[in-house]
């Protein structure tokens, strides 16, 4: 029962996105939104909801720029009204509009376990500790779409580092917001919410990994993660987990949202492959969001190089 009704749910590759995704209006809003909230911050009193975000309206040459292999950025637009949250919809154009009940900020993280200098931080200061940059990276999503995001954010590394992992520590747990008021979706019992990501360490501590707190010059939205998300831009966008409030240091390879939903589907790796396809579909090829045509995928989503000799002599058909 359980699998049908998420099998349902999971779109097919062959459905092509719409073109446009979100109306204009909610970024007009939005942009008045700010002045009010700004005011309200001064006297350092009001949370920030999704709604409220600093957009980047005033840098426009951030449109031409291009992720390491040449590919200029996606629209705002697309960024932010295409997204997969299973916390507030399954429907992707849906997420931004729902997504406006998480407030992001102020936002702490718990860092805890396999360290000796377990601790809780906000984004705030995460973002003044490690000072987050640019990252163009491209998302590149299980159902076969991607698209090229301009992060901001740092390498998990330097925050893994500074809680002084022990030697027992061999993955990093990450766990999402619990909280089925705010993030509807976990009220569907079908879903072994918090959703759950894990990462071994040599992935974790590798310096492409990130923790992203913005995007495209501004806060990061609701619907993107959120006060803080995961970025692992050689894996599946699934890994990428959104709006963690638990980051563990753990000894066993820890059980993941899909992973735990259908294993034959996703596995704990995820790397992106072209070579294993999804039982379901083709992962051979895939669809930037904003071009018409289909185009190969690449090995490790690009990134074979840099990530290659973290999984030699393992069977990738296998560890998928
Ligand atoms: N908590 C949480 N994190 C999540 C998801 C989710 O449903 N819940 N979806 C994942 C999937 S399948 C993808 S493709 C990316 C999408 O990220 P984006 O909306 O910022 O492009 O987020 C990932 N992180
Ligand atoms: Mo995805």
């Amino acid at each position: 029962m359980k699998k049908d009704k998420l099998t349902m749910n999971i779109p097919s590759s062959e459905i092509t996105p719409k073109q446009t995704y979100i109306h204009r209006r909610d970024f007009i809003k939005s942009t008045g939104l700010l002045a009010g909230s700004m005011l309200l911050s001064a006297c350092g009193i009001t949370p920030k909801s999704a709604t409220e975000v600093v957009l980047p309206t005033s840098d426009p040459s951030i449109k031409q720029r291009t992720d390491e292999l040449g590919n200029p950025v996606n629209a705002l637009e697309d960024i932010t009204g295409y997204n997969n949250y299973y916390e507030f919809s399954t429907d992707k154009e849906s997420v931004a509009k729902l997504s406006g009940s998480l407030i992001t900020s102020p936002w702490e993280i718990e860092v805890f376990g396999l360290v000796n200098k377990p601790g809780k931080i906000s984004v705030t200061d995460l973002e003044k500790k490690y000072q987050p940059e640019e990252r163009i990276y491209r998302l590149r999503c299980v159902e076969a779409w991607s698209m090229v995001i301009p992060w901001l954010g740092f390498s998990l590394s330097k925050l893994l580092q500074d809680v002084e992992p022990t030697s027992d520590a061999k993955y990093v747990r990450f766990e999402t917001l619990f909280d089925p008021d705010v993030l509807p979706g976990q009220q569907d019992r079908l879903y072994p919410w918090p959703y759950q990501e894990g990462l071994r360490m040599d992935e974790a501590m590798h310096p492409l990994t990130i923790l992203a707190t913005g995007l495209y010059g501004g806060e990061l939205p609701a619907q993107n993660g959120g006060g803080v998300r995961l970025v692992v831009p050689w894996k599946y966008g699934f890994k990428s987990i959104k709006s963690i409030v638990k980051i563990e240091l753990v000894d066993y390879e820890p059980s993941t949202m899909w992973s735990s939903i259908a294993s034959n589907e996703y596995g704990f790796y995820a790397n992106v492959n072209p070579t294993v396809d999804h039982p379901r579909w083709s992962q051979g090829s895939e669809r930037l969001i904003g071009e018409l045509d289909r185009r190969p995928t690449l090995m490790f989503n690009g990134y074979e190089e840099q990530v290659a000799p973290l999984y030699k002599g393992m069977d990738l058909s296998k560890f998928y």
